[in-house]
């Protein structure tokens, strides 16, 4: 039995754009959902795993496989849906699965023959099972699995030549911030795997970079923290010599004997969410986390780098309280906050979440031609109505942002103070000139973009901020 399991791309930032963009990020990034689904499938089955960010083969000229299984961000789900449909002509059949089938149920059933819910660890046997017998059920839900007892992913699978193998140790997160799928999907509980099993994958994978995907890789809570420092421990006792990258909340700076062991078990680099520069900000969107003990932002971040570790700093563009203006400002607190990168995103309603609640029941989803507008749902383009922000002042606000942090002269200024602090300043160059690279792309993107809105259904209302109904409104 042949099992072909397939990664869509998204056009708007796929790899095959390599051309434009050497340093695309799409491409850096080993998918671990279909290497997970690989590991779970018994050994009858010949499985092969396509990662169309590494361009989409010629699907006809592939052997005909007996079950087809697609996974997809809500910004994959058109690409999935073409595939899926390519594949159900010629009678084979479709499973879908991932976190926009799970959030768009009904849309998925329709471009499917089966559509997995949540997480596939319990479920993934019986659906192989009833699909060598025809006899696949129409839905099948995982629920949250029992992460205690699964087997490795299959790191072999995929091709070499991706910049991070991946791996992942928790999921979960307590926090449920508004606009974050993460809670709606694998549970507010936070659960861990074992540390020894985490070791072995950590080993069996070929890349020497590696991205832990956790969502939140040290939890919140004191035992959470305690399990962290078990596993980084092993991870150096192990003395793999892999180097990652990991997400974590900003208490990963809170104490000196988790970052030294994080450290010394090969963590060089974190991604945190610090979402807005204003406490009405993160009350808007229920991360209140980060207001907790009179936080000194930059004391925090300077703690971390310290040992090493650079720190990308997340921010969200586009809260109610955002006005003209909060780009600079965006800016201006991450240069203050002293962190290696800056990720500047859109406030996207994504299905599933609070935000999307919110936005729709307020009529605020401004691009909501689906499944064709899902494409834009990659938090880089402004899909919805803010409060104070036309489309052409927020996409000015990102740009501004971005231009402002990724000036050349604010780029050295880091490296320097990497070259001083020992914290790898060829990685902040590289990453911080890719960054200020993409932002000629991105005013490219901007162009299409602005274009697609105005010709949109409802045309001018796509352009209008939120409560307006008029183009007048730019
Ligand atoms: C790593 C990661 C990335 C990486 C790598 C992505 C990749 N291809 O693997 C990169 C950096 C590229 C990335 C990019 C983006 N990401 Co991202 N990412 C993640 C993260 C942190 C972990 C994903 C992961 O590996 N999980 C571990 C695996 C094991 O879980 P899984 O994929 O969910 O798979 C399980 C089930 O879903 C199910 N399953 C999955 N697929 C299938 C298929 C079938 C057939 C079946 C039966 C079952 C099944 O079985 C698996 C085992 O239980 C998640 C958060 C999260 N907790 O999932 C966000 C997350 C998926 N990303 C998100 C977003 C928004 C994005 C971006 C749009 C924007 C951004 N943040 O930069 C882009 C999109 C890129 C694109 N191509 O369009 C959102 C998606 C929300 C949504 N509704 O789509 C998430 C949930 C984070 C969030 N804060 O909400 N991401
Ligand atoms: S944004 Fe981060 S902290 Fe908030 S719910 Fe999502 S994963 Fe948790």
């Amino acid at each position: 039995m042949r099992l072909l399991l397939i990664n869509p791309s998204n056009p708007l930032v796929s790899m095959t754009r390599i051309k434009e963009s050497r340093w695309n990020r799409y491409r850096v990034w080993k998918p671990l959902g279909l290497m997970v689904l690989a590991g779970l499938t018994p050994p009858e089955w010949d499985i092969s795993i396509v990662d169309e960010n590494l361009g989409a083969p010629d699907y006809s000229a592939m052997p005909r496989p007996d079950l087809v299984g697609i996974t997809a961000f809500t910004s994959q789900a058109n690409r999935a849906y073409e595939v899926a449909a390519h594949f159900r002509n010629l009678g084979v059949p479709v499973v879908l699965g991932g976190i926009h089938a799970t959030m768009c149920l009904d849309e998925a059933m329709q471009n499917a023959d089966a559509v997995v819910t949540g997480e596939a660890e319990s479920v993934w046997a019986e659906v192989l099972e009833d699909a060598r017998h025809g006899r696949l059920k129409r839905r099948y839900d995982g629920g949250l699995a029992d992460i205690t007892k699964i087997p490795p992913a299959r790191h072999d699978l995929l091709p070499e030549g991706y910049a991070f193998g991946a791996v992942q140790a928790t999921r979960g997160c307590p926090l449920n911030c508004s606009f974050c799928s993460v809670t709606a999907f694998n549970g507010a509980h936070y659960r861990q795997r074992p540390v020894a099993d985490v070791v072995r994958e950590f080993e069996s994978i070929r890349e020497k970079y590696v991205l832990v995907v956790d969502d939140n890789l040290i939890g919140i809570r004191p035992e959470h923290i305690a399990r962290a420092k078990d596993l980084f421990r092993a991870l150096a006792q192990a003395d793999l010599r892999k180097e990652w990258v990991a997400q974590a909340t900003i208490n990963f700076a809170d104490d000196e004997e988790l970052l030294s062991l994080a450290a010394k078990a090969g963590c060089r680099g974190v991604f945190i969410g610090f979402e807005s520069p204003s406490p009405e900000g993160l009350k808007e969107i229920g991360k209140k986390f980060n207001l907790l003990k009179d936080r000194d932002f930059r004391a925090s971040v300077r703690r971390i780098q310290r040992h090493g570790i650079l720190v990308v700093g997340s921010f969200i563009i586009g809260l109610d309280v955002d006005k003209p203006g909060i780009g600079r400002h965006i800016a201006e607190v991450a240069c203050r906050y002293g962190v290696d990168s800056l990720n500047v995103l859109f406030l996207t309603p994504l299905p599933g979440t609070r935000q999307w609640d919110r936005m729709k029941s307020d009529d605020r989803i401004a691009l909501n031609t689906f499944p064709d507008d899902w494409k834009y749902y990659t938090l880089t383009f402004p899909v919805a109505r803010y409060k104070h922000l036309s489309l052409n002042e927020i996409i000015e606000e990102a740009t501004s942002c971005v231009r402002y942090y990724y000036s050349l002269p604010r780029i050295f200024g880091r490296v320097l103070s990497g070259l001083w602090g020992r914290r790898q300043p060829l990685i902040t160059l590289v990453g911080n000139l890719s960054y200020r690279r993409n932002l000629r792309l991105s005013e490219k993107a901007f162009v299409g973009f602005r274009r697609y809105c105005g010709n949109a259904a409802g045309g001018p209302i796509a352009v209008a901020r939120a409560g307006s109904r008029s183009a007048n409104a730019e």
